[in-house]
């Protein structure tokens, strides 16, 4: 069995729906502390920091793969740092202990772009990266990243990773990143209102669309563990983009779609990130490749959003 954490969130939604896809709807057990009342299958409700509850659903349901989806976001975590650093490392260390303990194969943790700071180059990141991240969002990414690495050393736990981009869907919203942005402007332009930025609008940042991002989680996830050469966490790439461009690819179907800018705190965590990332590892390792460029994802999620609309009303 495969138990997922974070289930309800922006990722964690999708991921869900694609692993019940693959791996069968009966092999699967969503968790969050949150309901996500469009979920199908196996829901049960888990506070990852309650090291004796997990325990008991890993043994329960003999679960041998965990994705642990459940965090909180650089923009949120700002907000109350020390709670993030709590919440993001009590879980991760639970659940790469329950793991160990507990016969569990092999464990996913998502990293970010956010383990970039100060001190990097900004075009095409390379995957050796000086890592000082300027939010604890990413402080707790580099040290589960870390983590991550030395259960794998360790114990030989099959732990693998990925430092997502900022990324893009329709299905479910973002909560609490500064890539947020990307998504919510797209809500607004098919309810034809007009959409406040809280970026500039020459932020360029790495973007994922969510098709191609949970294709890569299975990718790496399915891949022999031989070509895994990295066990912190791989560079992921996309498309990067700014504001700017965004609302270009927009206006093709909605011209007169109107923003404004009005850049808050997000900036200067963005300020900090990566323009473009160096992949070149996943490519190797895994033959990693996206399909979504910025005019491709446009037009799925305005097609998409749009359906939800229509029956929403
Ligand atoms: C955030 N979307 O903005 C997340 C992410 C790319 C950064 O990890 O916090």
């Amino acid at each position: 069995k495969i138990l997922i954490t974070g289930a309800s969130g922006q990722l964690g939604f999708v991921l869900t729906k694609a692993l019940q896809f693959k791996y069968g709807i009966k092999n699967i057990i969503a968790t969050d502390i949150n309901f996500h009342s469009s979920l199908e299958g196996h829901f049960e409700f888990l506070d990852v920091t309650d090291l004796i509850a997990l325990k008991q659903m890993v043994v329960d349901y003999k679960v041998s793969q965990i994705y642990h989806l459940a965090a909180i976001l650089s923009a949120k975590g700002e907000k109350d740092p020390i709670k993030t650093w709590d919440i993001n490392i009590k879980t991760l260390t639970n659940v790469l202990e329950v793991s160990r303990l507990n016969n569990v194969k092999k464990v996913f943790f998502p990293s970010s772009i956010a383990v970039f700071g100060n001190n990097i180059l900004r075009i095409n990141t390379p995957q050796n990266s000086n890592l000082s991240p300027s939010t604890m969002y990413g402080v707790t990414k580099v040290a589960g990243e870390n983590l991550a690495n030395y259960y794998f050393q360790k114990y030989g736990i099959d732990v693998r990773s990925l430092r997502y981009p900022g990324i893009i869907g329709h299905q479910s919203l973002p909560g609490g990143g500064t890539t947020d942005y990307a998504v919510e402007i797209y809500h607004k332009a098919v309810r034809n209102e007009n959409f406040e930025c809280f970026l500039e609008p020459f932020t360029m940042l790495p973007m994922i669309y969510i098709d191609d991002a949970v294709r890569a989680t299975i990718e790496l996830m399915e891949a022999p563990s031989q070509q895994i050469s990295i066990r912190t966490s791989y560079n992921l790439a996309g498309m990067s983009f700014s504001p700017k461009d965004l609302v270009m690819s927009i206006r093709k179907s909605y011209p007169y779609f109107q923003v404004n800018y009005k850049p808050d705190f997000r900036q200067e965590i963005a300020n900090t990130w990566p323009v473009s990332i160096d992949d070149s590892k996943a490519v190797q390792d895994w033959d990693w490749q996206p399909e979504f460029d910025l005019n491709r994802m446009t037009k799925d999620m305005i097609a998409n959003l749009k359906k939800q609309l229509l029956t929403t009303k």
